[in-house]
C-alpha cells in the first residue's frame, strides 16, 4: 500500500485534494465514525445522523469508484475511539509509506493529527475560493477586515456576476433593496425532504441509542445524505426559493422555520455541494431571467463573500481566537438556550424550531438567540459551545467567527464594526412573533415590558467607555442621555431584575 488517505466527516467530496491526487490501486482510504469526534460537544443528534449517514453512503460510492475504504463504524467491535486511533490500527495493518489528510476545519483536530503517532501529511483544502495565502494576502497591512471590501476581490476574481469589469446591473450590493418584513402570502417555498434509506434509519438506531440524550429532536429526518439528493436540493432552491430571497432574507414568522432559505449550508459544509457549484446555479438562474439580480447577488453574497471571509478570519486569527472575550462577559448560558420555558415567543420558537430541526436561519441566529446572549452578558466561550453543538451545519471555521466575532462581539470588532444588538423594536420589524408574545414589545419600562427593550439599554450603559466613541453609536448614546433620569434608573433597575431571574429559569 502506498498511501493511507483519511476522509473526514466532513470531507465528503469526490474532487478532495487527496482523493484527486491519489490512485485506487495502490493506496487506501480511511473513513471512521468515533466517539472523540461526536462528543466533543452535545451535538444535535439530527447532526450527528447527518454526518454519520453521508459517511456511510460517501464510502459506499468510493467502493463503487474502485476505491478499498477502512471504515469504523461507532458500534463496531473495538471501535477507535480518535481518528488517531483509527488511523493508527490501519497503517499497523498496512505498513503504508505514508499517511495524508486534508487540513481540518478545526485547530483541535489540526493538532491531534500532527501530534499523531503515524506522521499525517496535511494539504490544504481547496475547495474554498480563496486560499489561506490569498486571504492572508488581502488582510496583510489593512487595518479593518471588511467583508465587503474582500467581496468586490472575490467577485472579480471568480467574475461571479461581472459584466466586464463592472459589477452585474451596476451596484455590488443590493441589499437597500432586500429585508423587507415578513408576509403571510410568500409561504409556498420550502426546502427539499428525503425519505431516510435503510442505511439512514440504522443510523438513526445508532444515534438514538447512544446519543438520545442529546438536546434535540432524532424525530422527522428529512436531510439529504448523498451528493444526488444534495444536487436535486440546489436545483429546488434555485427553482421555488432564490427568485424572493433578497426580498425576505431578514424576515420571520412564527412556525415558519425556511421562508426563502434552503437548508444548503448542511450539504457544503460536508462536502455534497461546492460553493463554486452552488453560486455557478444561481448566476445561471438570473442570466437565464429566471432570478432577480437583487437575490442573486444577495445569496452569491453570502457564499462568496461571508462564508470564504468568515473562514479566512478563522485561519488568519488562530487557535486562540475563539476564546476572545473583550467585553468581558461571564454570566452563565441561560436554561431557555436548552429548552426551558420561556415567556418570550420570539426565544422560544427560535430554540424550539433549533430543538426539532438542528436549523435556524441567519437572522434568528443573529438577531433573537445571539442578539439576546449579548444584551444579557453570557459568557462567548458557552455561546459558542451551544451554536457549534445544535446547528447540524456548525464546524467550528464557520461557526466560531460568526459566534464569537459577528455575533458576540468578543473579538473586539474584527468581523463587525458595531455589536448587533437591538431592542425588541428590531424583531417587531422582521417577524410577527411580538404579536402573540406575554411581553409588550411597545412597552419599553414597566408592567410587560419586552426584556429586549431592558437589556438593550443595560448592554449599552454598562459597556458606555467602549462604544461611545463609536462613530455608528453615538446617536443612540444621546437618546439615552436625553431620557430623563429616573427613567433610565428605572429601566436599569428592571434589566437588572429580569437578569436576577434569568440566573433561577425565566
Ligand atoms: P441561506 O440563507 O439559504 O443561504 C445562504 C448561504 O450562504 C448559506 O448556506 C451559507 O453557506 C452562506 N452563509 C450565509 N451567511 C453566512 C455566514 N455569516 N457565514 C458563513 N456562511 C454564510 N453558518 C454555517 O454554515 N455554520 C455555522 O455553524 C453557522 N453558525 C452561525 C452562528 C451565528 C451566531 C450566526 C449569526 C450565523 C451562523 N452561520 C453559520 C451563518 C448563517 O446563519 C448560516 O450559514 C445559514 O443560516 C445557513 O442556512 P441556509 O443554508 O438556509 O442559508
Ligand atoms: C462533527 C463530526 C462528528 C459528529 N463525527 C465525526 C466522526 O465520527 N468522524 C469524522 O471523521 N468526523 C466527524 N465529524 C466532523 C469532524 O468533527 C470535523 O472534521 C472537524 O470538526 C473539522 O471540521
Ligand atoms: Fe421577543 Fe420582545 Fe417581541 Fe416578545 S415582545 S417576541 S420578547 S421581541
Amino acid at each position: 500500500v502506498r498511501r493511507v488517505i483519511l476522509v473526514l466527516g466532513d470531507q465528503l467530496s469526490p474532487d478532495l485534494a487527496v482523493l484527486r491526487d491519489g490512485d485506487p490501486e495502490q493506496d487506501v482510504v480511511v473513513m471512521a465514525e468515533v466517539a472523540d469526534e461526536a462528543g466533543y460537544v452535545p451535538h444535535h443528534p439530527k447532526k450527528i445522523a447527518l454526518i454519520f449517514s453521508a459517511m456511510r453512503h460517501f464510502a459506499e460510492e468510493l467502493r463503487e469508484g474502485g476505491w478499498d475504504v477502512r471504515y469504523f463504524r461507532l458500534d463496531g467491535d473495538e471501535a477507535p475511539r480518535s481518528i488517531c486511533g483509527a488511523l493508527m490500527r490501519v497503517v499497523q495493518d498496512l505498513s503504508p509509506e505514508e499517511v495524508v489528510a486534508v487540513e481540518p476545519g478545526e485547530w483541535r483536530l489540526i493538532d491531534a493529527l500532527e501530534a499523531c503517532p503515524v506522521g499525517v501529511r496535511m494539504v490544504e483544502d481547496d475547495r474554498f475560493y480563496a486560499s489561506h495565502k490569498r486571504f492572508e494576502d488581502w488582510a496583510d497591512g489593512r487595518k479593518e477586515l471588511r467583508m465587503e471590501w474582500f467581496y468586490r476581490e472575490m467577485r472579480r476574481e471568480s467574475g461571479l456576476l461581472m459584466e466586464g469589469s463592472d459589477p452585474a446591473g451596476g451596484k455590488w450590493n443590493y441589499d437597500k433593496e432586500n429585508r423587507k418584513p415578513a408576509e403571510r402570502s410568500l409561504l409556498q417555498a420550502k426546502p427539499m425532504e428525503f425519505t431516510p434509506d435503510a442505511i439512514t434509519e440504522e443510523v438513526l438506531a445508532l444515534v438514538g441509542d447512544r446519543f438520545g440524550e442529546n438536546f434535540g429532536s432524532l424525530d422527522g429526518f428529512v436531510f439529504g445524505v448523498t451528493r444526488g439528493q444534495a444536487r436535486r436540493a440546489l436545483s429546488h432552491f434555485v427553482k421555488t426559493q432564490l427568485p424572493e430571497f433578497g426580498d425576505y432574507q431578514d424576515a420571520m414568522l412564527r412556525d415558519e422555520p425556511f421562508l426563502n432559505h434552503g437548508v444548503l449550508s448542511i450539504y457544503m459544509n460536508i462536502g455534497l455541494l461546492s460553493p463554486r457549484e452552488v453560486c455557478a446555479a444561481a448566476e445561471a438562474a438570473w442570466k437565464a431571467g429566471d432570478v432577480p439580480i437583487n437575490s442573486a447577488e444577495g445569496f452569491i453574497r453570502q457564499i462568496l463573500g461571508w462564508r470564504e471571509y468568515i473562514r479566512g478570519i478563522y485561519f488568519l486569527k488562530g487557535p486562540d481566537y475563539v476564546a476572545s472575550n473583550t467585553l468581558e462577559q461571564g454570566r452563565d448560558l441561560p436554561a431557555l438556550y436548552w429548552g426551558a420555558e420561556t415567556d418570550m415567543t420570539c426565544l422560544r420558537e427560535a430554540v424550539a424550531q433549533t430543538r426539532d430541526l438542528a436549523y435556524a436561519h441567519h437572522i434568528q441566529r443573529l438577531m433573537v438567540t445571539g442578539n439576546f446572549a449579548l444584551l444579557a452578558g453570557v459568557d462567548p466561550a458557552q455561546v459558542h459551545e451551544w451554536y457549534l453543538a445544535v446547528y447540524a451545519d456548525a464546524f467550528e471555521w464557520v461557526e466560531a467567527p460568526n459566534t464569537v466575532g459577528m455575533s458576540q462581539w468578543a473579538d473586539g470588532g474584527v468581523v463587525a464594526s458595531k455589536p448587533y444588538v437591538s431592542s425588541g423594536s428590531y424583531i417587531n420589524k422582521m417577524s410577527d412573533y411580538c404579536s402573540g408574545c406575554a411581553y409588550s414589545v411597545d412597552t419599553k419600562v414597566g408592567e410587560g415590558a419586552c426584556p429586549f427593550n431592558l437589556l438593550y439599554w443595560h448592554f449599552l450603559d454598562r459597556h458606555r467607555d467602549r462604544f461611545k466613541g463609536n462613530r455608528r453609536m453615538g446617536v443612540v448614546y444621546s437618546s439615552w442621555d436625553k431620557m430623563a433620569e429616573d427613567k433610565r434608573r428605572q429601566i436599569l433597575s428592571e434589566a437588572e431584575d429580569f437578569l436576577d431571574g434569568l440566573e433561577t429559569g425565566y
